[in-house]
């Protein structure tokens, strides 16, 4: 299971995300300014999921994501570009499996940035299992049309599944998450509910991110 790039597991070691509060609701967003709107609300966990930008743009717009978590204490977690994650010091990174071919865990360890990895199928979990990340991400729970991708839906008994079998990680719950679908993914006990188009696509993301944060604290 081990690809080129994973090294000896044993060299190297992904902090954890600070555990004594969950992931809570986690945001995925792809501009800084979403920082700035989600952050003053109570949101701690987001991902910066940059499409659409290289270059100097794409730095700048991480650098900038990076300062303004900074200014809130919240937990950014870069998603792709862990080159530059590194550079100016996120929180973490998050990588799917195929980006495992191409990045440096061990850099990434060493640099003292925690990892969040993508898991769609057993086989990916496993995988994911052997560099033991600080936190594994499930998807799509439900249908999205946020990613194209080849999986089907797991739906909560999946989740549940999988949360059972390596039940030390901090699970994070993705794709199709809605208001309405919102009270079942918390009440698997998962530690961040991970989403990108019902909050960004929302007529009013604040409110809705406001009900779903209040929503987790119950
Ligand atoms: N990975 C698994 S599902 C997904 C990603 C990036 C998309 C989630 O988007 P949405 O809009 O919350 O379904
Ligand atoms: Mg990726």
């Amino acid at each position: 299971l081990l690809t080129s790039d994973m090294q000896n597991p044993q060299e190297y070691q992904f902090p954890a995300c600070d555990e004594d509060k969950p992931l809570g609701l986690y945001p995925v967003v792809d501009r800084a300014e979403w920082l700035e709107r989600l952050l003053p609300l109570g949101v701690t966990t987001i991902q910066l999921r940059v499409k659409g930008l290289e270059g100097e743009a794409l730095e700048r717009e991480i650098q900038q994501a990076i300062a303004i978590a900074d200014r809130y204490n919240a937990r950014l977690f870069i998603n792709d570009y862990w080159q530059l994650a590194i550079k100016y010091k996120a929180y973490g990174v998050h990588l799917g499996q195929e980006d495992l071919e191409s990045a440096n865990l061990s850099a990434i360890a060493k640099a003292g940035l925690r990892i969040g990895l993508s898991t769609h199928c057993y086989y990916e979990v496993a995988r994911a299992h052997a560099i033991k990340p600080s936190y594994l991400a499930c998807g799509p729970v439900y249908h999205t049309d946020s990613k194209d991708m080849p999986w089907i839906p797991h739906g909560i008994d999946n989740l549940m599944k999988w949360k059972k079998l390596l039940p030390d990680y901090p699970w994070v719950a993705i794709g199709g998450i809605n208001l309405e679908r919102f009270p079942q993914v918390v009440k698997t006990g998962v530690s961040g509910i991970a989403m990108i188009s019902a909050i960004t696509q929302a007529d009013d993301p604040e409110a809705i991110t406001k009900t779903m944060l209040e929503l987790f604290k119950e």
